[in-house]
């Protein structure tokens, strides 16, 4: 107990919950971030950007009931945008998330919303969480972790809004061939490592590294300008411009070690302060472009959607004044780099699907998934931790999923694990997957063109583009007419590190999804606390953490789920 009599059993609830809190924050501010940007598209005071994908906009427009028909693209994306700042404004307790009503199925929202975790906005769900939190407040471990829930439900709405916005501003990703790991970097290129979340600064660097090509050449880099990604926004390039993906969280620095990292250029979170340290060593830049997230020994550039093209512009200096003081002693390039398919967004998934039946594409997949050719989905999500060897876990349970014939989706560090790992080619799906799975694959595969079946794991995106999976089982599941806890479908945190991964993982939990851990997490102190976050969670949601540190027995257990599921549905 602490000294004001707080147990075991509260200080572990809250400190959870905190977490929950802060997972939530961070994806708050992405999605206020590219709302900003939007919004000051639709009012025409920042012209480097502009709506890249009309008909996203539209799509989303109508999900949240907003009429499109005979009106222009302005005016529906301005009524998009103040839906979208209600979510983190509203005030009115009867009222909820906006995104969260068009992003779930009717059910589950109805659902939640009688549970009492849905905030009337983001924001409120974690300063309320904060304050209830704090010393002499809230000691009810039950109620603490609810209100933990009703903070993580805003964490999806703000990756919801993250997303979709994002797509509606720099276009939504589809298949694009790339490679993965630190064999991208080049001796024979001015490199520049694009690290953190936001999208936003990286789109505006692709855009003038492109046109800064010859100014790299004319300093003797043959290759010109090679941008690589590292971490989400390295996902984020990786989709929707094919940047390659050099590293996810736990190898950024090694991206620097190569000795041929001109600038690495960072936004916002799961940045390792350490980098400029390891710069230190080298003749690499690291540019901080966040006015809130600045690290000491950092160049920042402060990058605003205003000013973003200029701003980008002065970072490629940065790194053409820095290509020149290359040391060739301290250059060390790894050889070592895989092929991958990556870009699958719900959209491109579904166009997969329409080439096999265009007047309802989902119904192959549903098809596949009755008949048990394809048993289930398992949703890869989060990060590295220091804990474990890196991408181990992914590696191996993926595969034994795969044999097992269960449709693999990765987001974030997980996806940027099996990216590295070679498992995002047809050949992967040749080895690796079960008959019924390699069946549909190559199936698929075959009518999108391929020489051989989809790759073994879709990439669908960064971190915040978990919200991408939640759209495929909300379709999976109205098709059906059930709530998304009745599908055969887990989530996997083989290697959850960062608070993001427990928020992620929480609501995953209250979307009625098995949740898995592969790593403990930090609630084992209180018996309490692991049976509301397991058999109570069920109760109430459906969905369930499940913890086991053995990749092989939990690739059995996240297996006997999804058969569990199959036989609910009875098939
Ligand atoms: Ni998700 Fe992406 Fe990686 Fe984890 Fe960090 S980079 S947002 S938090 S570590 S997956």
């Amino acid at each position: 107990r602490g000294i004001c009599g707080a147990d075991r059993h509260t200080i572990a609830a809250r400190q959870v919950a905190r977490m929950m809190a802060a997972g939530a924050s961070a994806h708050a501010e992405h999605g206020r971030h590219i709302l900003y940007a939007l919004k000051k598209v639709v009012d025409g005071s920042v012209k480097a950007f502009s709506i890249r994908d009309e008909a996203k906009l539209v799509a989303v427009a109508r999900r949240m009931g907003i009429t499109t028909d005979g009106r222009t693209v302005n005016d529906v994306a301005g009524d998009v945008v103040a839906a979208s700042f209600e979510d983190f404004g509203n005030q009115d307790e009867g009222k909820h998330s906006n995104w969260l009503r068009a992003l779930l199925p009717a059910k589950r929202y109805e659902r939640l919303k009688k549970l009492g975790v849905m905030a009337p906005n983001i924001d409120m769900g974690v300063a309320q969480l904060m304050s209830r939190t704090s010393i002499g407040c809230d000691a009810d471990p039950l109620n603490i972790i609810l209100g933990g829930i009703r903070a993580a439900l805003g964490d999806l709405n703000g990756m919801a809004l993250a997303t979709e916005l994002s797509d509606v501003l720099f276009g939504t990703p589809s298949p694009v061939v790339t490679q993965a790991d630190l064999g991208v970097v080049k001796e024979t290129a001015v490199n520049i490592a694009l690290n953190g979340h936001n999208p936003l600064v990286a789109e505006a660097v692709c855009r003038v590294a492109a046109e800064m090509q010859d100014r790299a050449k004319a300093l003797g880099a043959a290759d010109g300008i090679n941008l690589v990604g590292v971490c989400c926004t390295g996902n984020e390039v990786m989709l929707r411009h094919g940047v390659p993906l050099a590293a996810n969280y736990l190898s950024q620095e090694m991206v620097m070690m190569t000795g041929a990292m001109d600038a690495m250029v960072v936004d916002v979170q799961c940045i390792m302060p350490g980098i400029t340290a390891v710069a230190e060593n080298f003749h690499t830049v690291v540019v901080t472009t966040h006015d809130e997230n600045k690290i000491p020994g950092a160049v920042h550039r402060a990058v605003h959607p205003e000013n973003a093209l200029e701003a980008a512009r002065e970072i490629v200096d940065l790194a053409l004044g820095a290509y020149g003081r290359r040391n060739p002693k301290h250059i060390h390039l790894s050889d070592t780099k895989e092929t991958c398919i990556v870009g699958f967004s719900a959209e491109s998934i579904v166009d997969a699907l329409a080439r096999v039946n265009p007047q309802d594409p989902l119904k192959p997949l549903l098809d596949a998934i009755v008949s048990g050719a394809i048993q289930g989905v398992a949703l890869f999500a989060g990060c590295n931790t220091t804990q474990l060897d890196q991408d181990m876990n992914y590696k191996m349970i993926g595969r034994e999923l795969a044999k097992r014939n269960v449709l693999l989706l990765a987001t974030g560090c997980g996806a940027g694990a099996f990216a590295k790992d070679g498992l995002m080619t047809s050949e992967a799906t040749e080895r690796w997957a079960g008959d019924g799975l390699k069946g549909v694959l190559t199936l698929l595969g075959k009518e999108a063109g391929l020489d051989g079946p989809l790759p073994l794991v879709f990439h669908m995106g960064s971190c915040v583009d978990n919200s991408r999976a939640v759209s495929v089982a909300t379709a999976l599941a109205e098709k059906l007419g059930v709530d998304l806890s009745d599908l055969p479908v887990v989530a996997s945190a083989p290697e959850a590190m960062s608070e993001k991964a427990v928020s992620i993982g929480s609501w995953s939990v209250a979307l009625g999804f098995p949740t898995h851990l592969g790593n403990i997490p930090q609630v084992m102190g209180s018996d309490q606390v692991v049976e509301i976050m397991t058999t109570g969670a069920k109760e109430a949601f459906g969905g369930y953490f499940m913890v086991e540190q053995d990749p092989v027995k939990a690739a059995q257990k996240l297996y006997d789920v999804i058969l569990e599921r199959r036989r609910g549905l009875g098939i």
